[in-house]
């Protein structure tokens, strides 16, 4: 429909009201005023509307639809003119693991990066001259095979895209990828800014990068396909480290807390906080070398979780709780 200006929808009112006035004509106290009116307009046309018997019978009809046209039309010119609604306010739920299971970890293990493959842990370590990557067993614990990083690389995020591994580093700005099924190394590439998490969807992968901003790369040659800033009620949200996709959200947790959020990709506002400090006190306890929260494995056929951290001597197994 074409937008009237603001005069045009003044005009049609008063047209309006004015045929409404004149479907009146014929109540004594309107007789006297409608005839002076009349009697003073110059214009042949409007001393012919004013006559009472046209108005007594042509005007309500007139006045009706004006009104009905009017007040339509008003309508939908309001609805454009409104201005749009704020951003509903993200409702941001809360959760926490409902521990199932412990398994044993290696207490050396500073864990970067943890995923599930056909039925492994694939992890990530840090640490110069420590990193590697490496298989677990799920049930066990039990490192199944692991390759050493060449010292110079500090290992950090992993995700495994169309059986390869994929494996950041951390100030190297450089990809390492391998086989996932025997570790055999593959081709590397290159990136700009720090590697902290990585995970991915369907077609690309998501690198975090300690900053509130989240990068999908391609994965045939890491080239930036998109950023998307990260926010926690409104302000950004820093220190996204580890990363899990599931279900079209992106799960991290942040560097420093005991906390994991759930981001929306679409906007990268976070709608779900999940307390894991009874995880670090539970691993503190064990080991007072375990230090932050850092590893997230989701089990998509059962809905369970691996969560993990830094030296971390326990890997704990369970549901995601939404309080
Ligand atoms: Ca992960």
């Amino acid at each position: 429909m074409m937008k009237r200006s603001f005069m045009q929808e003044k005009v049609c009112h008063l047209m309006a009201g004015f045929f409404c006035l004149l479907s009146l004509n014929g109540r004594p106290w309107l007789n006297a005023k409608v005839a002076e009116v009349s009697r003073l307009c110059a214009k042949p046309w409007i001393r012919l509307l004013l006559r009472r018997d046209a108005s007594a019978t042509l005007f309500p009809a007139l006045a009706l639809s004006l009104l009905t046209i009017s007040f339509i039309t008003g309508c939908k010119q309001g609805s454009k003119s409104t201005p749009p609604a704020p951003l509903a306010e993200v409702q941001i739920s809360e959760g926490f693991l409902k521990v199932e299971r412990l398994i044993p970890h290696d207490k050396t293990s500073y864990t970067q990066g943890l995923e599930l493959f056909n039925g492994v842990l694939i992890e990530s370590t840090g640490q110069y001259g420590q990193s590697s990557i490496r298989k677990i067993d799920p049930a066990t614990g039990k490192v199944l095979s692991s390759v050493n990083l060449e010292d110079r690389f500090f290992g950090e995020g992993c995700t495994v895209f169309n059986d390869t591994i994929y494996q950041l580093t951390w100030k190297e700005q450089t990809c390492l990828t391998w086989a996932a099924d025997d570790l055999t190394p593959g081709k590397t590439f290159t990136y700009t800014g720090e590697g902290w998490g990585l995970t991915h969807t369907d077609t690309a992968l998501i690198r975090s990068d300690g900053t509130a901003t989240i990068t999908w790369h391609d994965p045939r040659d890491f080239s930036v396909i998109k950023t998307v800033p990260v926010t926690y009620n409104g302000n950004p949200q820093a220190y996204l480290n580890e990363l899990e996709w599931v279900d079209g959200k992106i799960y991290a947790n942040v560097y420093q807390t005991d906390k994991v959020v759930r981001i929306r990709p679409s906007d990268g506002q976070i709608d779900q906080l999940i307390d894991c400090s009874k995880l670090l006190a539970h691993a503190q306890q064990q080991s007072p070398q375990a230090e932050v929260l850092n590893g997230l494995a989701y089990v998509q056929e059962k809905n369970r979780w691996f969560i993990g951290g830094k030296n971390w001597p326990t890997l704990y197994y369970g549901e995601l709780i939404e309080k």
